[in-house]
């Protein structure tokens, strides 16, 4: 019998699927449309970790239960972290939160992933309140600001067949090669051009007047801003034209447009800025509160949503976390030794740590340093709902089939409570209270109530309700020489820095499933495909076999998250705002031996 459930992974699209006679199925209704992605359509290729083990022996899961218990027992229950990613996005994957806050261990604050920009949008409008894809299908202009809907958000594609579409970012995508216009951009430099499209915007008298009056009172201000950046010097270090900033303009007059933000603007110390900027030029086009128009980042998959676990806990960063300072660390749902930033510092606080717990679905470099290691039950073996952070729908996932491999959160959590008498409700009734938050919708699914489909209708949610615009700026001029010299040792260097791009694969979803493991560069930059060349940063270094990729500017090389050594290039440093990584503040350079 079919059975429906959702796709758990971090992803923009949360699609529906149908289990049947042990297969997934892509749900018809719906944005899904009948089909998924690779991750999915393979899940059940992909090993994974079948029996628990500890210092590499391995054990019946009692037994792994049982030295779990005695491994938190020996220690202080302050020198415990819990430390979670994003492997799966069920709503129950915080029921471990709930225990570990409960006894006094330390949580995480902080993010991998997209907070810098989260500020940013937090600053200018008081809130993250998501423009959801539904919306986003209502537009006529899509700007593709730094994000890959091909990889990263492919159930949109379907939905903006015939829409004019402006693509801004440094690599040259899919969705770039067949744009109506594309800006291969420096990378690192959007903020500049999202002042300078506001700047003529103004010039032009094509802002929104009735909406800036309402809302944006302060844009004379901020246009005062825009002025001090001097166009011709800055249209040179972005690598822009003046033709493709008047180009922009011209496509968006009088239309509905949707600005469709990624993670890759804002992998920056000064990200949430980046962000604000692009907010403010969509304010300036009064896009908010509008059908079809909007500024989509990643909004928050919990809004709307309030916990039923105790998470009330001292909490330490995710980006750089003294691993070395606690004797216990618990990892769930993550693979901090690949996806952290300045992965030799992860690698020797990790070190240090006396117990290290792998809660996992998969073989990595985590589970490989663990001393412990729990196989989790996947999606289909456990209970589960899960919410987005791009649509509103909340999806069930009841429980498809049994295994004897891995364990689930909630019954973990359930064992660890249990054992510590910490009272710890059913399974239905999180699930329960997770439902009481979405209603049945017109299209017969379920919508998180408290979300807007057209978010700041009444105005932001600021003091005032007004925009609040950027105030200063830092202009980074920035400058690149490209020479090709030979040191004495032989080492071939080409003494330039490169910048890292380091986005999604289609192959992996971070470091779950295929990952990548080369690194992509300009075959005008001359070295050989196949070849082994060793990249360095201020951070570290790693080495990597070439391949080409045309899309790329000469400036610019290209690895995968998920790639195996990617973040020995990377800083632990955090965003200036949002308690964020920033992946691609770093600078690289390359060198082969002869
Ligand atoms: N297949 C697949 N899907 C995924 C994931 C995955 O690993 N694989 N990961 C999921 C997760 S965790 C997230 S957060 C989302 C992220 O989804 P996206 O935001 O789409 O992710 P990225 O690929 O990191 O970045 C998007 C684009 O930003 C561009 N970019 C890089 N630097 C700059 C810059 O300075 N300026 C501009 N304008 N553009 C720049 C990159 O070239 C890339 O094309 O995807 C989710 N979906
Ligand atoms: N260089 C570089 N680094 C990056 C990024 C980048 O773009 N470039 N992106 C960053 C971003 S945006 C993100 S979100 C992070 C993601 O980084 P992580 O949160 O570490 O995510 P994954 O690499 O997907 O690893 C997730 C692990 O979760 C486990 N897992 C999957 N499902 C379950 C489950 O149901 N239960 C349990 N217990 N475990 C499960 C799997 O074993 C898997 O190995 O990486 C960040 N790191
Ligand atoms: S597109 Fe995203 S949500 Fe849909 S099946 Fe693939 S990973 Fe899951
Ligand atoms: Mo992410």
């Amino acid at each position: 019998m079919k059975k429906m459930t959702a796709c758990p992974l971090d992803c923009f699209d949360a699609c529906s699927i149908t289990y049947e006679d042990e297969k997934i199925y892509a749900t018809k209704d719906g944005h899904t449309q009948g089909f998924l992605c690779p991750h999915l359509n393979h899940y059940s290729s992909f090993e994974r970790v079948q029996t628990p083990r500890y210092k590499g022996q391995e054990i019946s899961m009692q037994e792994a239960l049982e030295k779990l218990k005695e491994i938190l027992d020996a220690n202080l229950k302050s020198e415990t972290l819990h430390y979670r990613g994003s492997g799966n996005f069920g709503l129950m994957q915080e029921v471990t939160d709930h225990f570990f806050a409960q006894i006094g261990a330390t949580l995480t604050n902080g993010t991998l992933c997209d907070g810098a920009g989260e500020a940013g949008i937090i600053e200018g409008r008081g809130s993250n309140k998501n423009m959801p894809i539904q919306e986003i299908a209502k537009s006529e202009v899509v700007i593709f600001w730094g994000r890959n809907p091909h990889t990263t958000s492919s159930h949109l594609l379907p939905l903006i067949k015939d829409k004019t579409i402006i693509v801004i970012d440094p690599v040259k995508t899919k969705i770039a090669k067949s744009a109506d216009l594309f800006i291969q951009i420096k990378p690192h430099t959007d903020m500049y051009l999202a002042m300078m499209l506001a700047r003529f915007l103004h010039i032009n008298d094509m802002c929104d007047n009735d909406f800036l009056e309402e809302y944006g009172n302060e844009f004379e201000e901020y246009y005062e801003l825009t002025q001090t950046i001097r166009i011709k010097s800055m249209l040179e270090n972005m690598s822009v034209s003046l033709g493709e900033v008047g180009k922009i303009i011209e496509l968006v007059k009088d239309k509905k447009v949707a600005i469709v933000c990624g993670v890759g603007i804002q992998k920056y110390r000064d990200g949430a800025d980046i962000m604000r900027a692009i907010d403010a030029f969509g304010a300036a086009l009064g896009l908010f509160g509008k059908e079809g128009c909007g500024v989509a980042y990643l909004g928050s998959s919990k809004a709307g949503v309030e916990s039923p676990f105790t998470t009330k806990a001292k909490r330490v960063s995710k980006v750089d976390t003294a691993f070395d300072e606690f004797k216990t660390v618990f990892i769930q749902g993550a693979n901090p030794l690949s996806q952290m930033p300045d992965s030799l510092r992860v690698t020797n606080a990790m070190r240090h740590t006396q117990n290290v717990v792998y809660f996992g679905i998969y073989e990595n470099e985590t589970s490989q340093r663990a001393d412990l290691v729990i196989p989790a039950k996947t999606f289909l073996e456990k209970e589960d709902i899960r919410t987005s952070y791009s649509h509103n729908a909340m999806l069930p996932m009841p429980k498809q089939s049994e295994s004897e491999v891995g364990i689930s959160e909630y019954n973990l959590a359930a064992y660890l409570c249990n054992a510590y008498e910490i009272p710890i409700k059913s399974e239905s009734q999180y699930i329960e209270h997770f439902k009481s938050f979405s209603t049945l919708h017109a299209d017969s699914s379920f919508r998180v109530k408290e979300r807007e489909e057209i978010p700041y209708k009444d105005g932001f949610d600021t003091d005032d309700g007004e925009f609040f615009f950027l105030e200063e700026i830092e202009i980074d001029k920035g400058s690149n020489k490209i020479v090709l010299t030979k040191n004495r040792n032989k080492k071939r260097k080409v003494s330039k820095d490169f910048h890292l791009i380091s986005p999604k694969s289609p192959k992996s979803l971070n470091s779950q499933f295929k990952r990548e493991s080369e690194v992509f560069l300009h075959s005008a930059l001359e070295f050989r495909e196949g070849e082994e060349i060793i990249l360095s940063s201020s951070v570290g270094s790693v080495t990597l076999k070439v391949k080409h990729n045309d899309d790329l500017r000469h400036d610019c090389i290209l690895i995968y998250s998920g790639t195996r050594g990617v973040n020995n290039l990377t800083s632990a440093l955090h965003s200036y705002e949002g308690k964020s990584a920033v992946f691609q503040e770093v600078k690289v350079q390359i060198s082969r031996v002869e």
